[in-house]
């Protein structure tokens, strides 16, 4: 059955994969399952047919036959557990594995975006000066405790993983931000990440939406 998905039809970023249908193509890409892609606009995506699949009204979304599911990370969950690559096959490993899926979105996330969103909308407000360090001290929390988990190990817990996978793109979202840099080990982390061959492919993918390069997902 094919899957589709909706991403962008135009991104702010212009393809460098901060978009959240980044993560579940690189899912698909890493269990190799095919999937075409709706491109909706900014407009499209606040009207009748794409809010029944979307409540509210965002990219990304997947459908599978009677199947629609919004949320990347349960997406990217849903994907992990029908097709084998993402998670381990011993229940306990399995386990932790899917909590590292949701220390991501939930613990590693949220201060990231935070400080995203205020460096975006609150810059010009007369408390952004003394708001940006909390912020900043917030996401370096966390860098740090995920360093010190991380050590030398090439991935958080064994093989790679949607645990991996989903914290691989949150931490993308801080390149160039002047943050991550100062986390030599999660930067090799990012990196290795971004080396997998399937990130190559929904990489080149979403890119190419912008570029106009032909591709096949
Ligand atoms: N929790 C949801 C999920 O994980 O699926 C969040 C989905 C979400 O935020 N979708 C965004 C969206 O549809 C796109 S990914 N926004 C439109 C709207 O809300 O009206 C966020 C995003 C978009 C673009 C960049 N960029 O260009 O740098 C970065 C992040």
């Amino acid at each position: 059955m094919i899957i589709t998905i909706t991403a962008f039809e135009q991104s702010p970023d212009q393809g460098q994969g901060q978009a959240r249908d980044m993560r579940v193509r690189w899912a698909l890409e890493e269990v190799g399952q095919p999937y075409d892609v709706r491109l909706v606009s900014f407009q499209a995506m606040k009207e009748p047919a794409h809010l029944s699949r979307h409540p509210f009204g965002q990219i990304p979304t997947y459908e599978e036959g009677d199947l629609v599911l919004f949320e990347s990370g349960a997406i990217v969950f849903h994907i992990a557990q029908r097709h084998a690559g993402l998670l381990p096959d011993d229940a306990n490993a399995r386990a932790r594995a899917i909590a590292w899926m949701f220390a991501a979105l939930s613990t590693v996330e949220p201060p990231i975006v935070e400080l995203e969103a205020a460096t975006l909308i609150e810059r010009d407000k007369p408390w952004f000066a003394g708001r940006l360090p909390i912020l900043d001290e917030r996401v370096r929390k966390r860098l740090d405790e995920l360093s010190a988990r991380l050590g030398d190990a090439e991935w958080l817990d064994g093989a790679f993983s949607a645990g991996d996978l989903l914290m691989v793109t949150v931490l993308r979202r801080l390149e160039g931000e002047g943050i991550l840099e100062d986390y030599p080990s999660l930067c090799a982390y990012v990196d290795r990440g971004k080396a997998r061959p399937a990130y190559k492919r929904a990489f080149a993918a979403q890119l190419a939406v912008f570029t106009g390069a032909p591709h096949r997902g």
